[in-house]
């Protein structure tokens, strides 16, 4: 089974680059696959770049050029929940777009017609997470994660994206792959570790620790990969 694992930045996928040997680059559509073999699966690895646009992008090519079957995407997040903080990792159980909005014509925010407000992850991943934090003695937590093209870094706007859609973090490209999964009937699941909160300091937080809370879901996506 071939099987694509995505992050958005270089910093998101590298640790998982290293992880893997005997790797093949294939370029398309202005961006570099990574291509090897691991336990019997294919697995193809990009970052697609920031934002939904470039994700939409990866997660087809990956599907429709590279045969994927599966989905994984690992990289970091803003908390909302205040349970989280800097290094935790999140699995989103749903997702949706907090930029999404046709409100002006009495849609709620998040949805447009014959879409959904929320994507579901899928179940069997989840269940693998699950057994497989248990296993670490890892505390993982299930939430809710909002997507959108801006980095938030603003209390006001990470309070309505709160009370909106009972988010518990936020970044920027989860759900339009999820969104292209499942229209592609692909199952998905994706991963984050907190790197920031959203707030006045989450620019900082975000430089200082980018590269440790990446590392930190890079791992635990390695850990997963192993029993699929
Ligand atoms: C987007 N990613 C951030 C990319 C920022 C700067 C050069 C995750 C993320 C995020 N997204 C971490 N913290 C966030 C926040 N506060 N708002 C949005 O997926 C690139």
């Amino acid at each position: 089974m071939t099987i694509a694992i995505m992050g958005a930045m270089q910093e998101e996928i590298e640790p998982l680059l290293e992880f893997f040997t005997d790797v093949i680059i294939e370029e398309y559509g202005a961006n570099k696959y990574y291509k090897c073999r691991y336990n019997s699966h294919d697995i193809i690895l990009a970052y697609s770049k920031i934002g939904k646009v470039f994700a939409s992008l990866t997660a087809t090519t990956m599907i429709e050029k590279f045969g994927a079957k599966k989905l994984l995407f690992s990289g970091v997040a803003g908390a909302i929940s205040s349970d989280l903080k800097i290094g935790d990792l999140i699995v989103a159980t749903k997702l949706c777009q907090h930029d999404l909005d046709i409100t002006a014509f009495g849609h709620p925010s998040g949805y447009v017609p014959e879409g959904s407000i929320y994507v579901q992850s899928d179940s069997e991943l989840l269940k693998l997470s699950r057994d497989v934090a248990k296993e670490l003695g890892i505390s993982l937590k299930e939430g809710i994660i909002a997507t959108g093209d801006q980095f938030v870094a603003d209390r006001k706007r990470k309070e309505w994206i709160e009370s909106r859609f009972k988010a518990d973090a936020l970044e920027m490209e989860g759900a339009s792959v999820g969104v292209v999964c499942q229209a592609l009937g692909v199952p998905f699941f994706v991963l984050r570790a907190i790197s920031d909160s959203a707030d006045d300091d989450a620019g900082v937080d975000f430089d200082e620790f980018l590269k440790t809370s990446a590392k930190n879901s890079a791992e635990f996506l390695a850990k997963m990969l192993e029993k699929i």
